[in-house]
């Protein structure tokens, strides 16, 4: 027997009222009743009786086994799910050591023993055999849990609350089970009746993972249920057409009409693609009558590449709802291939926007189909990881493997993901075990790589099957019933494949177009000018607003430094420079009411310090942002530095310039180089959508780019990349020489009836050029020029030099300083789309001059190839001269000195006979 604890042997952090008395009292009663306690004191009072106890008599004792029997239940809690019976397949093991009861030195005998379950499942004392079963029902049963790994013990708890009560187990009512079976059917029958009617046609068959379709019917009635308005969903091809059709119901008769490539020319616009890429959306009435809108985003090929644009579009969305705070209104779904999800850095980096301030959507669900294969890839060759969801660890997400063949269960885990979302708003895993019934696709052959596997499969029934058997056995469905509601399906299935193959039915609805915010928009591009300069009142409330710092606010002296001399160049019509005119530019559109957002590495002080969107406190570190206190009521200048990633945080920007045309949206690289690591949403997305999808986009790319003597990485934004993109006016590619050039071209990004995305060569060097500045005039009544003619045309020019960016000044300079006097300048400030009309009518004054082309790029980059077609299409009878850098494999030399040297004679020879 132990001597009796006192308060000084009591732990400071435990509920000790002071006196020893009180504890003694506690201690009694728990010799009495360890359940008239609280949990506290019974850990308190084991551990202190372990203590005490003689080594041998430990293992004998109560109090250890009692400690042993909490072991087994954090150890089911922690490990459950890897005898948990969640693969169709039969693929996990049926024990591991580590949940033996020998491990925990517990024997049969012990089976009988009543032990306290601490809060397992509101289950209190009971013997370790029923605790046992309790455990392996909730936690090795179809569904398998990973929990423990998150580190915040509300969200722990909050998850056993839901997942230990017995009560809290599934149980469906007849009719539930009725609705879960039926839309099994439509998975189903919808995948065969393509196969007999299309034989051969890819559709990228959901068969295996059936349960995919009542799961999301389950997740969008919860989210109704919780007060959601909206979801945006992001999937790839498995199963897309049967989400489509069984969930967001499209027309059976407009996928038949897509099948037949029957699609009527004014239905999707511009190049189109294939079916399983395609968006769409609709509004979803759930079983209670309300009423939520889901988007499906449309996606390329290029698997987990639509995730962060997912997001972005629902950040958006949550904008114009005003869903700001608790962000439950629009929820993002994504669902993804097992393969992917594991292989795709793209995944990890989404995660790793979800709790970030500028780019949180309060909480992604996650759903994996986990067909347990890759086109011909086993697990064992596309992952490291035990589980393909293991990436989601980063953020601490729950994850939930369920078993396929189990709708149910399916159903709950949907349900409790959703909840647990909308509680935490944080990021979910639901991680479904299923098979791939067929190949890859529906020309695929599996038994070439996996024939022993799909000979298992093979003799596998479908999900639907096997649920109506359980359904039937327990009584609450009869094989009539089952066949009737079969046979109604297969039924509506056939007369929309009879009235495609008469004729169109009903009038298509344009799928994609421009609807909503989007009505206005769909309006080729065009050269037309655009009123974009601005008040000179307005130029000097917002340069106010830049200049004012608040009443007891810190600054920097190097930031205050600035502000008078810029206030005064704005009132007394001076010059501003590149910096300034950029803000000026999106501050004028605030004042305007178009809200705006510019996300990037760094980008509230700019990579190279001339921005300073936001000012920091020097003793409070207080951040103030001048853009957003230029008049009250105006829209917020969101700025955010970003993660250090291109591809995810350029997707969401872009994903969010989708949803509202009356938004600036703006994303910056470093350096335009770093954007090649973003190229799958440059190629797929930006320059692509609106052929592929009709999907406008007026998002701003701001890529630092001239050679300056910084090396092969700091140097070139691969102009030619995105030049080698433009057709169709799908994108605007600038590469601007003057401050109020930048102003006009973001403004006028707002100021148009159509949106393209513009592709800006931004300055690093001329941020600070002397020459590199502009009258405040500039900003006022004139507006963006495609071309720039010669501000100092010689009387005659001998030659005449085409140019596009910063080379402009080294050119303009020299001429000065060499006293050239018959070359003239012309820039082209616009490379795409080429206003023809306005460059042939600068160079007229020229005809008789020598063209030359001249560029600081290497010959093989830049502007040179795509202005010699350009030149060629519209002058054939004349010659384009190069000047420049010769080609290289690398985009700049590495030393300082050799740069300078090419710089040189490059300049010399464009201005030198
Ligand atoms: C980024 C990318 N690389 C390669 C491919 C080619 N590809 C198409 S589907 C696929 C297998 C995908 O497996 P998984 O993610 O498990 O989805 P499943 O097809 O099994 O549903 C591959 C490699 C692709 N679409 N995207």
């Amino acid at each position: 027997m132990a001597t009796r604890p006192t308060s000084r042997q009591g732990n400071a952090a435990l509920p000790v009222l002071g006196s020893s008395d009180y504890i003694e009292e506690m201690y009694a009663r728990w010799q009495g009743d360890p359940a008239a306690v609280s949990e506290e004191w019974r850990l308190f009072f084991t551990g202190f009786e372990l203590a005490m106890c003689p080594r041998e008599c430990v293992a004998a004792s109560k109090a250890h086994k009692q400690s042993q029997v909490a072991s087994v239940i954090f150890a089911y809690r922690s490990i459950g799910h890897l005898v948990a019976q969640v693969d169709p397949l039969g693929g996990a093991p049926s024990a591991v050591p580590d949940l033996e009861l020998e491990r925990f030195s517990l024997d049969e005998g012990d089976l009988d023993q009543v032990f306290d379950a601490g809060h397992l499942g509101g289950v209190g004392r009971a013997p370790l055999r029923e605790i046992l079963a309790i455990l392996q029902e909730i936690y090795c049963g179809p569904v398998g849990v990973e929990y423990v790994h998150i580190q915040d013990r509300e969200v722990r708890r909050w998850l056993q609350g839901e997942m230990e009560p017995r009560r809290n187990r599934p149980r469906l009512d007849a009719s539930e089970r009725k609705t879960i079976l039926s839309q099994l059917v439509d998975a189903e029958l919808f995948e065969t009746f393509i196969q007999s009617r299309y034989m051969g046609q890819k559709r990228f068959s959901l068969e295996g993972a059936e349960s995919l379709i009542p799961a999301l019917h389950a997740f969008i009635e919860s989210a109704a249920a919780s007060g959601a308005e909206e979801i945006v969903m992001g999937m790839a091809h498995r199963g897309r057409l049967n989400v489509l059709a069984s969930v967001m119901r499209k027309p059976y008769h407009m996928i038949f009409h897509e099948f037949e490539d029957n699609i009527q020319p004014d239905m999707v616009g511009g190049d189109g693609d294939v079916k399983y890429h395609r968006g769409y959306s609709s509004d979803y009435v759930t079983s209670s009558g309300r009423a939520l809108h889901i988007s499906l985003t449309a996606n390329p090929s290029h698997l987990e590449a639509v995730n962060p644009v997912v997001e972005g579009r629902v950040r958006a969305k949550q904008r114009r709802r005003g869903d700001l705070d608790q962000r439950s209104r629009v929820i993002p779904l994504l669902i993804h291939g097992d393969a992917a999800f594991a292989g795709q850095g793209l995944v990890a980096e989404t995660f790793n926007l979800s709790q970030l301030e500028g780019y949180r959507t309060g909480g992604t669900v996650h759903l994996v189909v986990n067909n347990q294969i890759g086109f011909t890839t086993l697990p064992g060759e596309a992952r490291s990881s035990r589980y393909p969801t293991d990436v989601a660890k980063l953020v601490e997400a729950p994850i939930f493997h369920v078993n396929g063949d189990d709708p149910e269960a399916v159903v709950y885990v949907v349900d409790l993901a959703l909840r647990f979302r909308q509680r935490f708003h944080r990021d979910v895993v639901v991680d479904m075990l299923c098979y791939r019934r067929h190949g890859h696709n529906e020309g695929d052959e599996p038994a070439f790589t996996q024939p022993v596997l799909y000979r298992k499969i093979a003799s596998r029934p479908p999900v639907r099957t096997l649920y109506q058997r359980r359904l039937v056995d327990v009584g609450a469905l009869t094989p009539v019933d089952a066949e009737r509601i079969a046979e109604e399906f297969k039924q509506r299935l056939q007369e929309a494949f009879e009235s495609v193959k008469v004729s169109c039915p009903l009038p298509l609805r344009r799928e994609h177009a421009f609807n909503g915010a989007w009505e206005e928009y769909d309006r080729p591009y065009s050269h037309g000018p655009v009123a974009t300069g601005v008040g000179h009142d307005l130029l000097v409330e917002v340069a106010r607003a830049l200049t004012t710092v608040p009443e007891g606010f810190s600054l920097n002296p190097k930031v205050a430094r600035r502000l008078p001399t810029q206030l005064e160049a704005i009132r007394d019509r001076g010059e501003v420079d590149w910096a300034l005119a950029e803000l000026l530019a999106m501050g004028t559109l605030l004042a305007e009411g178009y809200p705006v957002r510019l996300s990037g590495q760094d980008s509230i002080r700019g990579t190279f310090s001339q921005r300073h969107a936001a000012w920091f406190d020097l003793t409070s570190q207080d951040k103030h942002t001048p853009l957003n206190h230029i008049r009250p009521g105006q829209p917020r200048f969101c700025v955010y530095n970003s993660m250090l990633s291109e591809a995810a945080v350029l997707g969401f920007d872009y994903g969010y310039s989708l949803v509202d045309p009356k938004v600036l949206v703006l994303w910056e690289a470093q350096f335009g180089d770093f954007a090649n690591g973003a190229q799958v949403i440059i190629d797929q997305f930006i320059g692509a959508s609106l052929d592929k999808w009709e999907r406008s986009s007026g998002l701003v790319m701001l890529l630092p780019h001239g050679y300056e003597g910084q090396g092969p990485e700091h140097s070139s934004a691969y102009l030619e990349r995105y030049l080698a993109l433009c057709a169709e006016d799908n994108l605007q590619v600038c590469n601007l020489t003057t401050p109020a050039q930048h102003f006009h071209a973001l403004r006028r990004q707002l100021k148009r009836p159509f949106r393209r995305p513009l592709v800006v060569m931004s300055p690093k060097s001329l941020l600070r050029h002397k020459r590199a500045v502009s009258p405040v005039e500039d900003l006022l009544g004139s507006r963006f020029r495609e071309v720039l003619a010669d501000p100092k045309p010689p009387a005659k020019a001998r030659r005449l030099l085409l140019c596009s960016g910063k080379v402009y000044y080294d050119l303009v300079e020299a001429r000065e300083r060499d006293g050239v006097d018959d070359v003239a300048v012309v820039r082209v400030e616009q490379l795409y789309p080429f206003n023809s009309e306005l460059f042939l009518d600068t160079i007229a004054p020229h005809t008789d001059a020598e063209m030359v082309w001249v560029q600081e790029e290497t010959k093989n980059r830049g502007a040179w190839s795509y202005m010699l077609q350009v030149f060629l299409d519209l002058l054939p009878d004349r010659r384009l001269r190069y000047v420049g850098r010769d080609v290289s494999a690398s985009p700049a030399t590495g030393s300082p000195g050799v740069h300078r040297q090419q710089q040189e004679r490059l300049v010399r020879e464009a201005l030198t006979r």
